[in-house]
């Protein structure tokens, strides 16, 4: 049988608020015309992230149950080591909280002050924890990549003429990769780049941290279009992924299909230590890292249910089939498709619409007025200010992520979410853009709020 189609059936159902427009509205004044700031019981499709929302597994809440809550040495975490050096394939891990313990661990371990970091797009918490550890983040990434109807199959790439430059003229402590590059649109990057990347590196000096949040969906990709790799599983290519990196920080809330929890790897001894360290100060002792033995447990099955390839292209090819959709009816979206979302290009949806004018945070507010669906602004709004400047960051790409939980949606339910997007698009002539009222210092994005222009 060729058709994909979700491999599981439902044992527990969460009912969903149903809502009119009346009722959005108010929510929406509420927060500020900021998504971040909704409630979730005014919200019908949570779109806003695949983190952490994951559907957990009949054998994930069984494993719950095995939960060994010591303070020290729980058996939950030797059970999540052994399954992590297994399926990834490093030395050590560090457990933490979620992805951005992991990012401040090896952040403050690897870069001193004055340092550079080239890497292939920012990542909203990466970049920030390298800023704060005195690192500056260079872009790297192929150029493909910041244009939304590039076809390429692999524009999570590096530009490899742009990296030996950094490393030829730059203090570089590591390369900062990411597999698959959440920004520019949930986007591959290939094993040939990654052995390149490598090979770059090693000549400077310079060490290879892979961020492995999505690298699952990334060996899918790998497997689908890189020559020679259509008969691989997933495991052999995710190890081979990783195989390229002296270490790793993970968000287990993606592709380890649980809500909570998170790693850092490293295959050097001494770093290692260190990096334990530095977990026992900021997130809990080096054998729970801020998480209860149950969510250790839980995350060791989510591991293993994630290099299935029967889940593994249920869930890439669902995101791409809300994708076809939304081109069917007309929207301009990010091509290819990537493996988390489906990422609108705000710009031309509303091309009468400065980026000053926030087009993409607009959008956002006016598909969860049209159907109660939560997206998440990826334009300027979350790239944030120049700490040096204090000027606005101009990110080529202005775009609405719609992202998709795992196991969560039904294909229905996203036929509604396309015709959503669709029916805001009709009306985009008479859309104006929005003013922000109120702008925090960190991670803007979260918890500015907006007015509407008109
Ligand atoms: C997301 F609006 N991602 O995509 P933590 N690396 C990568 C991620 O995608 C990631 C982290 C590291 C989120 C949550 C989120 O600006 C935002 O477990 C590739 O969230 O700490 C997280 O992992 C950090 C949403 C994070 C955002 C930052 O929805």
């Amino acid at each position: 049988m060729d058709d994909w189609f979700e491999p599981y059936k439902i044992k527990a159902v969460e009912r969903i608020p149903v809502t009119t427009r009346e009722e959005r509205l108010v929510a929406l004044d509420a927060a500020g015309w900021n998504t971040f700031l909704l409630r979730s019981e005014d919200v019908t499709f949570d779109l806003l992230t695949d983190s952490g929302t994951n559907a957990m597994s009949d054998r994930q809440w069984a494993a719950l149950m095995i939960g060994d809550e010591a303070y020290a040495g729980s058996r939950n975490f030797y059970r999540l080591e052994e399954t992590i050096r297994r399926i990834y394939g490093y030395r050590h891990m560090v457990p933490t909280h979620q992805g951005r313990g992991a990012e401040h661990i090896v952040s403050e371990l690897l870069i001193a002050e004055g340092d550079v970091v080239p890497g292939n797009m920012y990542f909203t918490t990466t970049r920030l924890h390298q800023e704060l550890a005195g690192g500056t983040f260079v872009d790297v990434i192929v150029d493909e990549a910041h244009d939304p109807t590039d076809r390429s199959p692999f524009k999570g790439n590096v530009d490899l003429e742009k990296l030996e430059k950094v490393l030829a003229t730059e203090r570089v402590p590591y390369v900062s990769v990411a597999a698959t590059v959440n920004m520019a649109g949930g986007q591959p990057i290939s094993l040939e780049n990654l052995r390149q990347v490598r090979d770059l590196a090693d000549r400077s000096g310079a060490k290879v941290i892979l961020d492995a949040t999505r690298a699952v969906e990334n060996a899918y990709f790998v497997r689908e279009r890189e020559p020679g790799q259509a008969d691989r599983s997933i495991e052999d290519i995710l190890l081979e992924t990783c195989s390229y990196s002296d270490g790793c920080t993970m968000s287990g809330k993606k592709d380890s299909l649980v809500n909570i929890g998170g790693w850092l790897c490293l295959n050097d001894d001494d770093l290692a230590a260190q990096a334990k360290n530095l977990c026992v100060v900021y997130e809990g002792l080096h054998t729970y890292g801020g998480l209860a033995g149950r969510d250790m447990e839980a995350m060791a099955v989510g591991i293993e249910e994630s290099v299935d390839l029967d889940h593994i292209r249920a869930r890439v090819l669902q995101v791409r089939e809300l994708g076809e959709r939304l081109i069917e009816l007309g929207v301009p979206i990010v091509e290819p498709i990537g493996g988390h979302a489906v990422f609108v290009d705000a710009r031309r949806v509303y091309p009468h619409l400065s980026q000053d004018a926030f087009p993409a945070q607009r959008l956002a507010a006016e598909i969860f007025l049209d159907s109660g669906t939560r997206t998440m602004e990826r334009g300027i709004v979350s790239a944030g200010r120049d700490p040096s400047t204090g000027e606005h960051r101009r990110p080529a790409l202005e775009l609405v992520r719609i992202t998709i939980p795992r196991r969560v949606y039904t294909s229905r339910q996203l036929a509604v979410v396309a015709r959503s997007v669709a029916a805001v698009m009709a009306r985009a002539a008479e859309t104006g853009g929005l003013e922000m009222i109120f702008e925090p210092e960190y991670l803007r994005f979260f918890q500015a709020r907006f007015r509407p222009l008109m």
